[in-house]
């Protein structure tokens, strides 16, 4: 099969659809050559110095695993000079950074997870990438962790990368997702899937069942339906899958379809979820929400919503899009004191 490689799939999108300026495609193509980088070290595992704990912890307060600060230096080193950027912000880092004053500001600011799911670095499991890119607001040299804060439906870009039996990229520019698989022969991410689409209708739900005793009612209500199955009210059987790696779950729902859940849960209560607005939730969203499925907070669009912090969290429903409008529905049926925390 003649396959096209990203590159050409670019170049032809902006030909055809205007979608991708130079500066865009420029941007895509060194994230996702750092990508390929990344795929490198993490392949590598115990045979490369890459595994294990830096002994240093980030923003979040997370103990940093080597390969997280592996690959935001890959990102950082590899974006800084050229001439498309403006500004980077990274779980791994709590400010933003601005592109030195050596190399020419771009019009875009690229927002990422170097390496989300980094707690399943030392067994082996499928971990990723995630990459979300919005574009200056101003035109002034200066910019600040402010012009960030813009909701994820301003994003021009988003995209993720699976570092798993296969590496694939995966990408949207607003005009359908593109999946890229990497020819490790040639060095090439080739286009092998297009215009994903999540199936409405699901039977398969992924989130993680230990937390269920500190779930709001309306998420318990939702699940305990599904564990009901063919003998409750949803009259059929649910199938569940947790692989406690965002991109690894995501993934799985854009091809086959699934509902993910990261719910807020009642042990911190005044954190609305455990999974980041900026560069997490939102990139995720715009993908889903580009294959035909939806994408909230339990209650609200997620690419609605207004951020307050770089590195604010937030409560992630998404998916098929029948199942996000069930859960939804549910919540908006329960009483205000039993939802969880107040709507934004
Ligand atoms: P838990 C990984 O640390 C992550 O941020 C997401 O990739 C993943 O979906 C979630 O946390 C897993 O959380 O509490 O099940 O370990």
């Amino acid at each position: 099969m003649n396959r096209i490689s990203l590159t050409q799939y670019l170049v032809e999108q902006q030909r055809e659809r205007g979608r991708i300026p130079g500066q865009l495609r420029m941007l895509i193509e060194v994230v996702a050559r750092a990508c390929k980088r990344i795929a490198v070290s993490v392949n590598k595992g115990p045979l490369g110095d890459v595994i294990g704990t830096a002994h240093t912890e980030n923003v979040q307060g997370e103990v940093q695993k080597k390969l997280d600060i592996i690959s935001n230096e890959v990102l950082i080193q590899a974006n800084e000079w050229g001439g498309h950027l403006a500004a980077m912000a990274s779980e791994e880092m709590d400010s933003i950074h601005v592109v030195p004053n050596r190399y020419p500001q771009g019009e875009y600011l690229l927002l990422y997870d170097p390496l989300d799911g980094s707690s399943n670095i030392d067994v082996n499991v499928s971990i990723g990438t995630i990459f979300s890119v919005l574009r200056k607001v101003g035109h002034q040299r200066g910019i600040g962790e402010d012009d960030f804060l813009q909701p994820g439906r301003f994003q021009a870009a988003a995209g993720y990368c699976v570092y798993g039996p296969q590496s694939q990229l995966v990408l949207t520019v607003g005009d359908g997702v593109a999946v890229f698989t990497l020819d490790r022969e040639l060095g090439s991410w080739m286009l092998t899937e297009q215009n994903l689409q999540i199936p409405a209708d699901t039977k398969e739900f992924a989130v993680n069942m230990s937390n269920h005793r500190h779930w709001a009612p309306p998420v318990k209500r939702y699940i305990d339906e599904c564990l009901a199955g063919s003998t409750g009210p949803r009259g059929k059987d649910f199938n569940m899958r947790w692989v406690g790696s965002m991109v690894a779950d995501v993934h799985r729902i854009l091809c086959r379809g699934g509902v993910f859940m990261y719910p807020w849960d009642a042990r911190e209560p005044d954190k609305p979820g455990k999974l980041r607005l900026m560069y997490e939730a939102n990139p995720m969203a715009f993908l889903v929400e580009q294959a035909g499925g939806a994408a909230t907070n339990g209650r609200q669009r997620l690419m609605d919503l207004m951020p307050g912090k770089l590195h604010e969290r937030v409560a992630v429903v998404l998916g098929s899009k029948n199942e996000v409008e069930r859960i939804t529905q549910y919540h908006q049926e329960a009483p205000a004191a039993e939802a969880g925390p107040a709507a934004r």
